[in-house]
């Protein structure tokens, strides 16, 4: 196994500063609807209701976004931490992100800009505060005891490890009716809780919501799922939080039959690939590697749990950061997620906030790295929109650091993660003969291109220089002539 290096100062900086530069975002591109369906999930961690809404208007819609994932919406425990949102206390939409108003007009704002919500739903527990409480709008509440909503008999005690918490992964019983983090689980497999679950996220459809990321859905049997799901007043969009664990008895295939499954060997693979191993492996990424079909996964490079665990590319790995997400975006496995974070500094740490711990409105690099936003990661969403439909072709690696390929008539990525530049080389791409922008290095708006163009031949080559842990991308959505 070849090593990688160990991240050069130099290589921080200046070589892939570009890499990581946003874009000029002037006023949106009057006609934006890139071709084919917009499939792109932009994950806007911890972002308040009112940000998410001038977000979608002024970026995600004009940009080709296809939907938006907003954090948890309900009623949470008091404090700062950004998990508090994982800890329902009532289903009253009025959290830190922002009153109920003000989440319907987002809805409504983003819709308006073409751009759908997905929300982080929190249905398989309650809070994990023993000694219980008042949540965020002034609801009180007890571990067992949620006044209107949930009594104690609503809830599973397992019986195990003195405490009703999960111990062993491996034991399917217990994952599922035992006590994630102490957090007070719900009994999903009752006709009642089932019908309170259906309510909540019946009550969202109806303020327009379009699907759901179902929090901690390994601890929920999938049939609990279904149930639910068959309550729901009309189809959404479903993505279940299924960790695949090596050994573990629940295996994310279980659910697929409830909708998507996010696959997290993917970002986990991705980031050994990049550190460690080759991009020529890259060759048959996904079904190839044992991951889900690719109908059924949910990717990411990292989420808000996994940029805080290790193991995965965060943005703190800058300029190779972007180059997984071109290829993530590039690459046609599974529905992609990116991901947009606040900076922080301790696993804890919750989003800029004021005193009485509401979010503060988001300010784009600074204290929010908004990677949605980086040249590459957002110009590849637009080359995910034309290239849709397209497979694979004309592979082409060295046999280590530098992969190339075209997605079949529509587009052609190259990525050159070696130390060194490969110039001088030209590459078949099977395209229409034109000029096209290099949406790697450049914009491409109004017809015209900010950065280099790339010339391809009437027999479908391209000539150009690629810089180390650099790429090249281009495609049929932005090409001059
Ligand atoms: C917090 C405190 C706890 C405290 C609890 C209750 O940290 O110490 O006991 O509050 O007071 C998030 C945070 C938690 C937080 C929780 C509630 O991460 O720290 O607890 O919110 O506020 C498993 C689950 C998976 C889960 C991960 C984190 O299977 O579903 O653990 N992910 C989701 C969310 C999290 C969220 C929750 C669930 C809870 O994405 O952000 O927690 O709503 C193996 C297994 C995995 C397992 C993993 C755990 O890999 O295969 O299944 O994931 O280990 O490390
Ligand atoms: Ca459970």
């Amino acid at each position: 196994m070849r090593r990688r290096r160990g991240r050069s100062a130099a290589l921080a900086l200046g070589l892939i500063a570009g890499l990581i530069a946003p874009t000029a975002l002037a006023a949106p591109p009057a006609a934006a609807a890139p071709s084919g369906t917009k499939k792109v999930i932009a994950n806007l961690f911890e972002w308040n209701w009112p940000s998410v809404a001038s977000e979608c208007t002024n970026v995600l819609g004009p940009k080709g976004y296809g939907f938006v994932q907003v954090s948890p919406p309900q009623e949470h425990v008091r404090g700062n931490q950004w998990w508090v949102a994982y800890q329902p206390v009532s289903y009253r939409i009025e959290s830190r992100k922002g009153t109920r108003a003000q989440f319907q007009s987002m809805v409504n704002t983003c819709h308006a800009a073409g751009v759908k919500v997905i929300v982080d739903a929190v249905i398989n527990h309650m809070s994990g505060q023993d000694a219980g409480g008042t949540g965020w709008a002034g609801s009180s509440y007890g571990h067992y005891d949620y006044p209107g909503i949930y009594q104690s008999q609503d809830f599973h005690y397992c019986g195990r490890n003195g405490n009703n918490d999960i111990a062993n992964y491996f034991d399917r019983y217990e994952v599922q009716n035992c006590e994630l983090v102490n957090l007070a689980d719900l009994e999903t497999e009752s006709d009642y809780v089932r019908s309170k679950i259906a309510g909540y996220l019946n009550d969202l459809l109806s303020l327009g919501v379009d699907g759901f990321r179902l929090d901690a859905s390994k601890h929920m049997p999938a049939a609990d799922i279904a149930g639910i799901r068959a309550r729901l007043s009309r189809s959404a969009y479903i993505v279940q939080e299924v960790i695949y664990g090596p050994g573990e008895p629940i295996l994310p295939t279980e659910y697929t039959g409830n909708g998507d499954v996010h696959e997290f060997r993917y970002g986990k693979d991705l980031a050994r690939v990049f550190r460690s191993e080759r991009l020529a492996y890259l060759k048959n990424f996904g079904e190839g590697w044992g991951h889900l079909p690719s109908a059924s996964a949910a990717v990411f490079v990292d989420n808000h749990d996994t940029q805080r665990e290790g193991g995965v590319l965060t943005y703190h790995d800058r300029g190779i950061y972007a180059l997984a997400n071109a290829f993530m975006l590039g690459w046609p496995y599974g529905s992609p997620t990116v991901m947009s974070s606040y900076t922080f500094g301790n696993r804890d740490q919750g989003p800029p906030s004021d005193g009485t711990n509401k979010t503060l409105n988001t300010t784009c690099y600074s204290g929010w790295e908004c990677e949605h936003r980086w040249r590459v990661i957002l110009n590849m969403v637009g080359f995910n929109n034309a290239t849709q439909g397209a497979g694979v072709a004309n592979w082409y690696d060295n046999g280590y650091q530098h992969i190339a390929f075209s997605r079949a008539g529509k587009g052609y990525l190259t990525i050159n993660d070696e130390d060194f530049a490969v110039n001088g080389r030209s590459y078949y791409t099977g395209l229409p003969a034109g000029r096209y922008c290099d949406i790697i290095h450049g914009d491409f708006s109004n017809g015209s291109c900010s950065g280099p163009v790339i010339t391809v031949d009437g027999s479908g080559w391209f000539a150009a220089n690629v810089p180390a842990h650099d790429a090249v991308a281009i495609h049929v959505g932005a090409k001059l002539s």
